[in-house]
């Protein structure tokens, strides 16, 4: 169903483009080859049902039935990670990738709960990944913070408690926000207003978001920027059923954090093409395009770029606004964003002019 071609010179441009994260899950970073070494090195034995080997994984990934299909391979996949040399050795595969992509900036989530019900250390987590983050900021010069995501499908007390475990690490700025995610429509999003609440009232800095409007409806979306008080909306592909909504989004400048491959992998569209991207593009509604969990649904931030060139066949310009919404949408600082604002042109005016000359 692609009917724009990405040339090499279009590929190269989107590449240089300097782009954002936001919507990633470290967790969903474990590409098979490293999920069979870890679970070798740290005597893991994956249940009868999972793939057996990379080409297992790669064949029955490109089978998921739904998102609750998708999460219960995630769930053991994250199952080999033990040690916080795990946590970095993962978060660092993810950096080096994003970068080779041309992504200068990542805003990365991580599931503690998933850790944490297996008998991990939430610091060993944390550390791990944290560690990751700043040395990948040494190496490549990327910007990266971590978001922690709360589980939907466990109840709010227990999301309460990870926010008390994890306290220190907001306070010290090194976990930078807060999300939500795991299986949508079960677990609608007003059962986790007291948590957010809790880290607005503490942590008036702290950025929010949440998975809303993926395979929920755009109630779930409006519930989240009403009772969760968020500022983003990973996924939020759903708002396009309520023309109000969309209007709110546009004149809020709420972003949405779109994850193209991943909404063709859980079966929320046949393809990119039937996503209302040309429309929220249209009606001013900002968003960025991002990964979710490229391991498992085949493609990084730049595959989730071509897919979404091959069939809306933005031009050079447009690419420079979604790339300026990105950045606009980012938790990064002021100075950082001007930074990011003037590569953009840079890379723009290089491609841009070579067209017309
Ligand atoms: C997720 Cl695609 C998606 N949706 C909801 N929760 C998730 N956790 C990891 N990937
Ligand atoms: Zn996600």
């Amino acid at each position: 169903m692609a009917q724009f071609e990405c040339t090499e010179h279009m590929e190269s441009f989107l590449r240089e483009l300097p782009k954002c994260e936001h919507h990633v899950h470290l967790e969903g970073t474990l590409e098979p080859s490293l999920l069979f070494k870890l679970a070798k090195r740290n005597n893991i034995t994956l249940p009868e049902s999972f793939p057996k080997s990379v080409e297992e994984c790669t064949d029955r990934y490109n089978r998921f039935a739904d998102l609750q299909d998708f999460l219960d391979h995630y769930y053991i996949g994250m199952s080999v990670l033990i040690t916080e040399n795990d946590f970095y050795d993962l978060a660092m595969d993810y950096f080096a990738k994003a970068h080779s992509d041309g992504c200068h900036h990542s805003e990365v989530f991580f599931d503690p709960q998933g850790h944490v019900e297996r008998n991990i250390d939430i610091d060993t987590v944390i550390q791990g990944f944290h560690r990751a983050c700043k040395d990948a900021n040494s190496k490549y010069g990327t910007t990266n913070k971590l978001i922690m995501c709360l589980l939907r499908h466990l109840p709010a007390e227990n999301g309460l408690q990870t926010i008390h475990s994890a306290s220190k690490y907001y306070e010290d700025g090194i976990i930078h926000g807060l999300g939500l995610d795991s299986s949508e429509k079960p677990f609608p999003p007003e059962l986790f207003t007291e948590c957010y609440a809790h880290i607005k009232t503490n942590y008036p800095g702290i950025g929010l978001t949440a998975h809303a409007g993926e395979e929920g409806d755009h109630t779930f979306v409006s519930t989240s920027l009403d009772l969760l008080q968020v500022s983003r909306i990973d996924h939020g592909v759903n708002s396009h059923q309520n023309e109000e909504l969309m209007k709110r989004l546009a004149t809020q400048e709420t972003l949405l954090s779109l994850c193209p491959l991943s909404n063709v992998k859980l079966q929320v569209v046949k393809d990119v093409a039937e996503l209302p991207i040309a429309k929220f593009f249209e009606m001013n509604v900002p968003f960025s395009i991002n990964s979710d969990d490229p391991a498992y649904f085949g493609g990084y931030i730049l595959d989730n770029y071509k897919a979404v060139h091959t069939r809306f066949g933005f031009t050079m310009e447009q690419w420079k606004v979604i790339a300026i919404n990105g950045i606009k949408g980012s938790w990064c600082d002021d100075d950082r964003k001007q930074e990011l604002f003037e590569l953009v042109e840079v890379v723009y005016k290089k491609y841009a002019v070579t067209i017309d000359a």
